[in-house]
């Protein structure tokens, strides 16, 4: 008897961000076209040491807007994902700078599954406008240009951790032209905004593993709140 031929591997179902939550991050979280982020530095949580979360069993980037004319990528690294790329063509027909081609929905999103555990480092770079020279990440001491390229927010929505992330994708300082003599890149005369491309990501702790913060109390309620819904839902689980 012949057995049929095995059948190919389904696509990741893609994924689509609550509308609720898009709004929430959207409205709060993505600054002005073209107006300048003057303190960046303070408004940012602390991005040097981004984790994979205790408990997570994703790492979930749902794409919430971009401000650029410039076609951005983003990859991340941690646990065995080197340089892996989320999205490809950063543009969308709906986001803050319109593009007619644009390919991304507002929230759409992936989600990577395996190959991460708990405390594994995790960073994002951003590849301005497809240039494998002109790369801005997480972590501010490795940018091309030694400058601070993304800002995060953190988001507790009652269940979920979130971090969201801007990112600022002109090399060089606030309007600065010219050539920079200390790599020979070009400075793009950045307007600084910090809004080139927004993303928030479910999985993602800005904490070291080994020093985890003790929630706040705030924080404390909803997660008893998020863990009652999770016995009940195990409850009606159990009678089916
Ligand atoms: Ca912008
Ligand atoms: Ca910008």
């Amino acid at each position: 008897m012949l057995c049929p031929p095995p059948l190919p591997p389904l696509p990741p179902p893609p994924l689509q961000l609550n509308e609720n939550l898009w709004k929430a991050f959207n409205t709060n979280y993505v600054q002005n076209e073209s107006v300048f982020v003057n303190n960046a530095n303070s408004l940012s949580v602390d991005l040097s040491k981004l984790t994979f979360a205790k408990g997570a069993n994703s790492l979930d980037v749902f794409f919430i807007n971009e401000g650029a004319g410039y076609r951005n990528q983003l990859t991340f690294s941690g646990g065995s994902y080197n340089n892996q790329m989320i999205f490809d063509d950063i543009s969308s027909k709906d986001s803050v700078v319109k593009e007619s081609n644009g390919k991304l929905k507002l929230g759409q999103g992936f989600s990577f599954t395996g190959g991460l555990k708990a405390g594994d480092a995790v960073d994002f770079t951003l590849i301005s406008n497809k240039r494998s020279n002109y790369t801005f990440g997480t972590n501010m001491a490795t940018n091309v240009d030694g400058l601070q390229h993304a800002i995060g927010y953190e988001y507790f929505d009652g269940t979920d951790n979130w971090l969201i992330l801007g990112f600022e994708d002109l090399y060089g300082d606030l309007k600065a032209q010219g050539t920079d003599s200390k790599t020979g890149l070009k400075n793009e005369g950045s307007d600084r905004d910090f809004n080139d491309v927004v993303v928030a990501l479910r999985g993602v702790s800005t904490r070291e593993f080994s020093s985890q913060a003790v929630p706040e109390p705030g924080m404390m309620l909803g997660l008893a709140g998020a863990a009652a819904v999770g016995v009940l839902r195990r409850r009606q689980v159990a009678k089916v």
